[in-house]
């Protein structure tokens, strides 16, 4: 690899996976930019890209694998005992509890999903039941609500929409969406657009918007319950659009008819007029679209709110055509199940063995994990495998946590770096960056043209790191996976030809159907070592190439593709992402989970939920003398980044990760604009810096998410969010917590 030559790449610090392209001095990257090429940022990326070798070079890298010894500190040991070892221990807690009673969480963060596919191949093997992901602390309680709708996920066509509207979500600083800045600024600028935004904060979105609804924290089911009132109580319903495309509108329609609009104004703290100017906007455009967001999943009501907010668009007929809400093809699973949820769909529910919490597309929520460990019931957690997350810094409370970690019989954590959870692992194996191997990110949720990018390496992994891909695989092989023959013929078959292969493949797993979990791990044994360039780990994406084209055969083959073969085939050779579907807009009724492609609007537990919000006893929580404030914890901002970026000096700005507070607040407590304030829960409490900011609204704080990790150079900067937050204040049916609701008390530290 040449200097001054732009390797083709993607940022790995949200969602949105912008193309990026990198010129490389030695190791470090010299310059980044925007991938014109890639087809959904199309040269666009924000300021946090630009920072990316404070990732790859940041000074926070481990390079071999670690023990956890009798003192509790850790020695080196080389990858064959480490492997040897593991592979050991697994099993014996297999053998003697039960492979279920190993516990998976992560397997891929914002930007690396292709070794969660073979920590899949590692839980068939081991006969593991269990497992979660981060999104178990945000979307699960939209997923359940999505799986009684129609079995799917939604995303809005943002840039075409006549009315945006963004509840608890704040793009301009944490984008999900394409280009989101310059689509923001277009709609602020157009007056025959409008954006609405539900944030009890002015944040930079609310602060562009034509209509910022500033309700009073967790308080959102009352303003969107009101604003559905007045979409029904004023007739502005699309009744074709219900009589068309939904089952069990009336009952809906009906609860709706009885909100009482101005009570539940004022419950918010929202004006009555303002409140139903904005449901009048969207009742009467012609194309909106919605967002909801942390701030109402991570708040009272979650997910009521997330019912409601779909009613806004499917009670006003705001689905399928330009500028609305579309379900969309997926390259790769990326919750537990298939996507669409455990609801609605006759599928049964699951629930965690200890507890019995709810298990909503295959992913048990994230404040119960610590309840299925710290239990003597004889079906308790006693392992857990954790790779690219680092849930001792980003679960709730994380006090509990650490004393969960602390008494199962293994834990094996598998990072780039040293984090708050590895300090807790018996052993902790070192990967290689996600610059160092092949990667991509299962984020995919575009129509009508939606993209999948498969990233090479730009440079060799750092001496002593393994790609996940390999880590599993000798894992696999340690544990004797699978029948040597039969890897034997497979791989024979690939060494033949593409054709000879994928008969064998199919012919094997169709015998043995029990294969099918193993799959990604007989790909990379046998297909992987003929694939060009190393890109052995591209094995599992042939893979999914082939039952992305049998899923969606007329859409892969619109986009350019004949069949899997060639799909796989064009992704390996285009670095800048390939688009893998391509549909027309009447097509998005394809997308819908039920044989008659309606939408079944009915869900009783919620409606029920609806009608009881007129219970003032129902109140969220009260604010309290001993808690008079309600503290956001883990806000995004310029510069955060979940935890991905350790080296504090990648921020420019806002280095400590300021606390905000509004003026009224501040000079209540007598702080002044950066003092050092102690912000108190009932959990736990922690210094911050008071930055002063009209941003706040009295009675409500805020904290950055991301801060307060470990640096070996720079030391722990920032409060680390979960210090303060509890596991009992959570969502009742999705378990989801509630970090944006923290009752807190300010003082001032003197
Ligand atoms: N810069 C940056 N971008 C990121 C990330 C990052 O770490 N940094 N992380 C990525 C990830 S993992 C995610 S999930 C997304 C999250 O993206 P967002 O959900 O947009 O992020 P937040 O800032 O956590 O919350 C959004 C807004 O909710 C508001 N809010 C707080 N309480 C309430 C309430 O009671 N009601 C309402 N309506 N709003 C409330 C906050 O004031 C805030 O403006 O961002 C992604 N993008
Ligand atoms: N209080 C509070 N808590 C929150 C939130 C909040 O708003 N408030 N937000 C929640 C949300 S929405 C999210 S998404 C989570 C995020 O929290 P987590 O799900 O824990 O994920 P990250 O912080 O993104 O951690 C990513 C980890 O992956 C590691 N890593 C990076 N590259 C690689 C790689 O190539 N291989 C491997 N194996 N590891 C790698 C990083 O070092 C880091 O340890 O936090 C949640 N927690
Ligand atoms: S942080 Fe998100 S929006 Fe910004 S460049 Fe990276 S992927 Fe794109
Ligand atoms: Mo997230």
């Amino acid at each position: 690899m040449t200097e001054n030559e732009w390797h083709k790449s993607a940022c790995i610090l949200c969602e949105c996976n912008c193309g990026i392209e990198i010129a490389l001095d030695g190791r470090r990257f010299a310059r980044i930019r925007g991938d014109r090429e890639h087809p959904e940022s199309q040269g666009y990326t924000c300021e946090k890209a630009l920072r990316l070798d404070h990732y790859q070079n940041g000074g926070h890298r481990i390079t071999t694998p670690l023990r956890r010894t009798e003192d509790g500190g850790y020695e080196e040991i080389d990858w064959d005992t480490a492997i040897a070892e593991i592979a050991a221990r697994l099993a014996n807690v297999r053998d003697t509890h039960g492979g279920d009673k190993i516990f998976f969480y992560g397997g891929g963060g914002q930007g690396n999903h292709l070794g969660g596919v073979y920590n899949r191949a590692l839980q068939s093997a081991l006969g593991a039941k269990y497992f979660s992901n981060a999104l178990a602390q945000e979307k699960t309680g939209e997923m359940w609500v999505d799986g009684k709708l129609y079995g799917g996920h939604t995303k809005g066509d943002f840039e075409h929409a006549e009315v945006v509207v963004f509840l608890g979500k704040n793009p301009w600083q944490s984008h999900s969406f394409p280009r989101a800045r310059p689509t923001l600024r277009e709609i602020a600028r157009d007056p025959a657009r409008t954006m609405i935004v539900l944030d009890p904060r002015r944040s930079e979105t609310a602060a562009m918007a034509d209509i910022h609804l500033q309700v009073l924290p967790g308080t959102d089911a009352w303003c969107v319950a009101a604003m559905l009132g007045v979409i029904v109580q004023e007739d502005l319903v699309d009744h074709t659009f219900l009589a068309e495309h939904t089952t069990g509108a009336e009952p809906v329609l009906a609860t709706l008819a009885e909100v009482p609009v101005a009570d539940y104004a004022q419950r918010c703290g929202v004006d009555e007029e303002l409140l139903r100017n904005a449901a009048r906007r969207i009742a009467t455009a012609d194309s909106a679209t919605t967002y909801e967001d942390l701030g109402v999943q991570q708040s009272p009501n979650s997910t009521l709110v997330s019912y409601l907010n779909k009613l806004l668009w499917i009670t006003t007929g705001n689905f399928g055509k330009p500028g609305t809400m579309f379900l969309h093809s997926a390259f790769a699973p990326i919750a537990g199940a298939a996507a669409g949820g455990s609801g609605g769909t006759g599928r049964k529910i699951r629930t965690t063995p200890v507890t019995g919490a709810r298990i909503i597309s295959g992913l048990v929520p994230c404040n119960s994990i610590a309840e299925e460990i710290l239990t003597d019931h004889p079906d308790r957690f006693r392992a857990m495998w954790i790779d690219s997350v680092n849930p001792a810094h980003s679960l709730a409370d994380s006090r509990t946590f650490r004393r969960a970690l602390d008494e199962l019989d293994l834990v094996v954590v598998v990072d780039v770096a040293f984090t708050e959870t590895a300090r807790r692992a018996d052993y902790v194996l070192p990967a290689a960056s996600q610059f160092e191997k092949w990667e991509a990110t299962f984020f995919n949720a575009e129509f009508p043209h939606n993209a999948f990018q498969l990233r090479p390496p730009l440079l060799e992994a750092l001496p002593g790191t393994l790609p996940e891909p390999e880590i599993y695989a000798r894992l696999l092989r340690a544990l004797d996976a699978t029948d040597q023959t039969l890897l034997e013929r497979l791989t024979e078959a690939a060494g033949t030809g593409r054709t000879e292969f994928t008969a064998e493949f199919f012919a094997t797993v169709t015998a043995d159907p029990a294969l099918l979990g193993l799959a990604p791990y007989l790909l990379y044994e046998s297909l992987g070592t003929v694939l060009p360039d190393g890109a052995r780990a591209a094995a599992a994406v042939w893979g999914l190439a082939q039952i992305c084209a049998m899923t969606y055969p007329d859409a892969v083959r619109r986009a350019g593709h004949a069949d899997g073969d060639a799909l796989f085939d064009t992704i390996m050779a285009t670095p800048s992402g390939v688009t893998f579907t391509t549909d027309e807009w009447p097509d998005v009724w394809n997308y819908v989970r039920r044989p008659d492609k309606r939408f079944t609007v009915e869900i009783p537990e919620l409606l029920e939920k609806l009608r009881a919000l007129g219970d003032t006893a129902d109140d969220p929580l009260p604010v309290s003398d001993e808690f008079p404030l309600v503290l956001s914890a883990g806000e995004r901002r310029s510069f955060t980044a979940n935890t991905i970026y350790r080296d504090p000096s990648w921020r420019r700005r806002d280095t400590d990760g300021a606390l905000r507070i509004s003026r009224a607040d501040a000079d209540a407590i007598g702080l002044g604009d950066g003092d050092t304030a102690r912000v108190i829960t009932e959990r736990g409490a922690a210094q911050a810096v008071v930055e002063i900011s009209d941003m706040m609204r009295p009675g409500h704080v805020s904290l950055p998410n991301g801060l307060g990790v470990d640096h070996p150079e720079h030391g722990t900067v920032g409060v680390a969010p979960n210090e303060l937050t509890s596991l009992h204040r959570r969502d009742p049916i999705a378990g989801t917590p509630w970090h944006k609701y923290v009752p807190a008390r300010v003082e001032a530290l003197r």
